[in-house]
């Protein structure tokens, strides 16, 4: 990065322990500042948020502006603000959707490399899932080996990214009246590649100027991440590398081990990371570490790529997002390897002022200061070997080392299926415990509490806040992404954490075994929620169609567009969705109310936005509230033990 000009006027730095709740977080901070790093603690306070982009009303799509646009003053094209706005809410799923797709893409191709026997260091570890999957493409399993039906479903995968007519696949998995609902509004997507090309065309210079017309395509576009590429990640995924089952691991910057060559991997795909957990395990790179004066090799994982071998591999976590600059303060990380989405491009710049190396490994991704390497998947098992030797070598470089010693148990790995499980047993696996307890009123509702960090707003605080008043009100709740981190950091995935939750849950949770908060995975692993969702459907009680159960989501610190896409595949699939920090149209009082209103009788799911955790929780809870009464859940119907008394005078009736 260039100098500072001399007359650059520098903000100063807030207070750390204003801008996160994590105290091994505020230690970095400090630290980072008298390294002389910088980090996004700090540029946040230096970038002031322009209120035309923040609130959507800035369009961008053609040189006859870019045009800052309001209610009463419109673009040079005479766009109206509800125009701009939806158009850059579109965009923002198109985006997202696009991020999570591609890497089910690269998924699917990975998925199909070894199936051909050109890429070793990769198997099938879930038959099972590969059986169902091969079912819904409608393959038929008779006469093919586990290879053949391997090369089978991938490529039936691969298609759907790129179909034209038709409907994706995984569609047929959501309830019924779900469906129904779809095809009768026109958005079943047809294949992931065209609902994402369309939504960028309808949003370009003069196409689609209609804002109700263009949020029903971005209904379309979201539902090609939720129900397809954010889908097909995870089920190839769980196939590649097992569908997890719960575990035991640790959580926070703790975890970089003094004494051990630490390599820190982050982003969001696990594919060539899932080799270098098997490969760090070969006694040749073991013997390496050792003879460098380490004691072993700790791969440490940071936001999704973090929850992706957390889940099922148990690997650490060092930290969630606004972390990934911190690990690097503390002079310990040999080398952090990054793949794609949520990788500041400051990593090298921090990494100067220690022994850090950043490598990246992605087709799609380079950043300047940063190693390149390429991984392929015939190329995994040697890249693996070449990229721990370099960290190794890195060892012995290091400067002062200076590990914050906050750690934290946390329990993790709750698949849909799992879930099943734990609540059924394996033989008669069902969500019906669920059913019952939400029922009975054990269970008041269910949340999935997901999404990013945010500097604008105080790291880890709204999450955790919010969690634990949902818990208190016996509300279930299912995290992903950074904000499982941030609930894990805080000792809410422990069994024990139901010290926090109220007497009905706690009752629940006690019984089966289960924290009160359950780690459902990573970002493309929203897709899991929507599963549960359409299990708790189809197991019967709660209504016909996933708007009629008591649950809500929400990603109270978000940043990323890809919470957007996934905001808006809840709500198309009928789901109440709040937002903290800010919301992207609030620029436009018609299309947010369009958004927060009108859209429920569309699909049966809207949004809402709320920064105040408590009121966050406040409005989710008013809704499940709502939802029960609905369903005629909303008494608590107490169990009678009749005496003699009472049983004959029903014998008589
Ligand atoms: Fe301005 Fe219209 Fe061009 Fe957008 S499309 S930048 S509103 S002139
Ligand atoms: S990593 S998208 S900051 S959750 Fe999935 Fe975290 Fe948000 Fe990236």
């Amino acid at each position: 990065m260039k100098e500072r000009e001399n007359n650059e006027e520098r903000k100063p730095q807030i207070a750390p322990e204003m801008q996160t709740s994590c105290s091994a977080s505020v230690k970095m901070i400090n630290k980072v500042v008298k390294d002389g790093a910088e980090t996004a603690f700090q540029r946040v306070a230096d970038l002031k948020k322009c209120p035309f982009g923040s609130s959507g009303t800035c369009c961008q799509v053609c040189n006859m502006g870019p045009c800052r646009v309001s209610e009463t003053r419109a673009g040079v094209c005479g766009a109206e603000a509800s125009t701009v706005a939806a158009r850059n809410f579109g965009r923002m799923v198109a985006a997202g959707t696009s991020a999570h797709s591609d890497h089910g893409r690269e998924v699917a191709m990975t998925f199909l490399a070894p199936a051909k026997g050109e890429a070793p260091g990769y198997e099938i570890r879930d038959e099972g899932k590969l059986f169902m999957v091969a079912d819904i493409f409608g393959i038929d399993p008779a006469g093919k080996n586990k290879k053949d039906l391997a090369i089978a479903v991938g490529e039936a995968a691969l298609a759907e990214f790129g179909k034209q007519e038709g409907e994706i696949n995984f569609i047929k998995r959501a309830p019924q009246t779900r469906q129904e609902l779809w095809r009768k509004l026109g958005i079943v997507p047809r294949g992931i590649d065209r609902e994402i090309v369309e939504m960028l065309h309808r949003t370009s210079i003069g196409v689609d100027q209609d804002y109700r017309h263009i949020i029903t395509h971005s209904l379309r576009t979201a539902l090609a991440d939720g129900w397809g590429g954010s889908m097909l990640a995870t089920e190839l995924q769980d196939i590649m590398f097992g569908t997890p089952i719960p575990l035991r691991a640790r959580v926070n910057l703790g975890v970089l081990k003094e004494n051990e060559v630490n390599i820190i991997i982050h982003g969001h795909e696990p594919l060539l990371p899932e080799v270098m957990v098997t490969v760090a395990r070969e006694a040749e790179m073991q013997e390496l570490a050792k003879k460098a004066g380490a004691k072993g090799i700790n791969i440490a994982g940071i936001c999704c790529t973090a929850n992706e071998l957390l889940m099922r591999r148990g690997i650490p976590v060092a930290g969630n997002f606004l972390q990934q600059e911190l690990a690097i303060a503390t002079g310990a990380v040999d080398l952090m390897i990054v793949d794609v989405q949520c990788i500041m491009q400051s990593l090298p710049e921090v990494a100067k002022c220690y022994h850090t190396e950043v490598v990246t490994t992605s087709q799609r991704a380079q950043i300047k200061g940063a190693t390149h390497v390429e991984f392929h998947p015939h190329n995994a098992i040697e890249l693996a070997r070449e990229l721990i030797k370099k960290a190794i070598a890195n060892y012995p470089k290091r400067g002062k080392v200076d590990i914050p010693k906050e750690e934290m148990d946390l329990v993790a790995g709750f698949s849909h299926e799992t879930v099943n499980y734990i609540l059924g047993g394996r033989f008669r696996a069902s969500y019906r415990p669920l059913n019952d307890n939400v029922i009975n009123g054990r269970i008041r509702g269910v949340v999935g509490v997901v999404g990013c960090n945010n500097p604008r707003v105080k790291a880890d605080y709204a999450h955790t806040t919010l969690v634990k008043e949902l818990i208190a009100n016996n509300v279930l709740v299912l995290t992903t992404g950074c904000g499982a981190i941030a609930c894990a950091k805080e000792g809410l995935l422990i069994p024990e954490a139901i010290e926090y939750a109220g007497s009905g849950l706690k009752e629940v949770c006690e019984a089966v075994g289960i924290p009160p908060v359950i780690h459902m995975g990573s970002c493309v692993d929203n897709s899991r929620l929507l599963i549960a969702a359409t299990e708790m459907v189809k197991e019967g009680g709660l209504g016909e169609d996933i708007s009629q159960v008591p649950l809500a989501g929400c990603a109270p610190e978000w940043m990323s567009e890809k919470a957007v896409a996934i905001g808006q595949y809840f709500v198309a699939s009928g789901v109440k969705v709040g937002f903290g920090v800010s919301f992207p149209t609030m620029g436009s009082e018609i299309l947010s109310d369009f958004l927060f209103k009108d859209i429920e009788e569309l699909v049966g799911g809207s949004w809402f936005c709320e920064p105040d955790p408590f009121e966050m929780a406040k409005i989710l809870i008013e809704h499940i509230d709502g939802k029960r009464r609905a369903l005629g859940i909303d008494r608590k119907k107490e169990r009678v033990l009749y005496d003699m008394e009472m049983r004959r005078r029903l014998e008589v009736v």
